[in-house]
């Protein structure tokens, strides 16, 4: 009775931390897209109060991110960058108050060739999964191909001893859609992709176009993400902080 007592009473009053991987190769955004993120979500650690006066500035200037973004330099990664965010949702359901009270915890590993060994060893803390894919690099869809195939086929997702992994969400972004030579999400699905996209079909899976550069569909797809993190949450549980 106790244990049950204390166990409501942590989920009621701490958050819940989703630990997120972001994985692709270089170049295809990774960074870009974290630190929009930062932009247009709150830190984990920021008060109300701060987090209300910012919300009243960014109307006051009309601040443009995507802007804020163009002006950054942002170096390819070697090593790891994380960030963690409140999780904020902008749409109404039956899932409202689910939403409420989640942190998202993102690591973003870097894609070069030589450092793609290091991403397995995150598997086992993550709870998610969100590969981006460079929409105009078409010469490389197909190395990107046998990336995400190496990833979901992973042993770490089917061993016995993490079968917790087993239904981890797998989101696919399909980057840069605000480029002219972008191939289109249909065409994506229908040329490279469509092995695999039939190949995930038993996982938790979504291909999503985006621009996170221009902030097109990041907030959709957190939201995608979040819906199938609480939904997996039987199988894989939250930090709760
Ligand atoms: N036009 C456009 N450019 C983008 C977009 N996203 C990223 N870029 C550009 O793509 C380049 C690479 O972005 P990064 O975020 O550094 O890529 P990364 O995946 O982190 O690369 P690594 O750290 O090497 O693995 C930068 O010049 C970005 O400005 C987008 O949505 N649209
Ligand atoms: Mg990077």
């Amino acid at each position: 009775m106790f244990h049950l007592a204390s166990s409501l009473y942590t989920q009621y009053t701490k958050r819940e931390q989703y630990n997120i991987l972001i994985l692709g190769l270089d170049n295809a955004g990774k960074t870009t897209f974290l630190e929009h993120l930062k932009l247009i979500y709150p830190a984990y650690n920021e008060s109300k109060a701060a987090s209300a006066k910012r919300a009243a500035d960014d109307e006051e200037t009309k601040k443009n991110t995507s802007e804020l973004l163009k002006a950054k330099r942002i170096l390819p990664t070697v090593g790891q960058n994380t960030t963690t965010i409140k999780f904020e949702s902008s749409i109404e359901s039956h899932l409202s108050s689910q939403f409420k009270n989640i942190n998202l915890k993102f690591w973003d590993l870097g894609g070069q060739k030589s450092l793609r060994s290091m991403w397995s060893r995150y598997y086992k803390s993550c709870h998610g999964i969100i590969f981006i894919i460079d929409s105009t690099d078409t010469e490389r869809f197909q190395e990107c191909y046998e990336t995400l195939k190496e990833i979901a086929h992973d042993e770490s997702w089917n061993s016995e001893e993490n079968s917790d992994l087993l239904n981890v969400p797998i989101l696919m972004l399909a980057n840069k859609q605000d480029l002219p030579q972008a191939v289109d999400l249909v065409s994506l699905k229908t040329g490279v992709f469509i092995q695999l996209v039939s190949e995930l079909e038993a996982t938790d899976s979504k291909l999503l176009p985006v621009s996170v550069l221009e902030n097109q569909g990041l907030r959709e797809s957190l939201e995608w993400l979040v819906t199938r993190l609480i939904y997996n949450k039987g199988n894989k549980q939250p930090i709760y902080k």
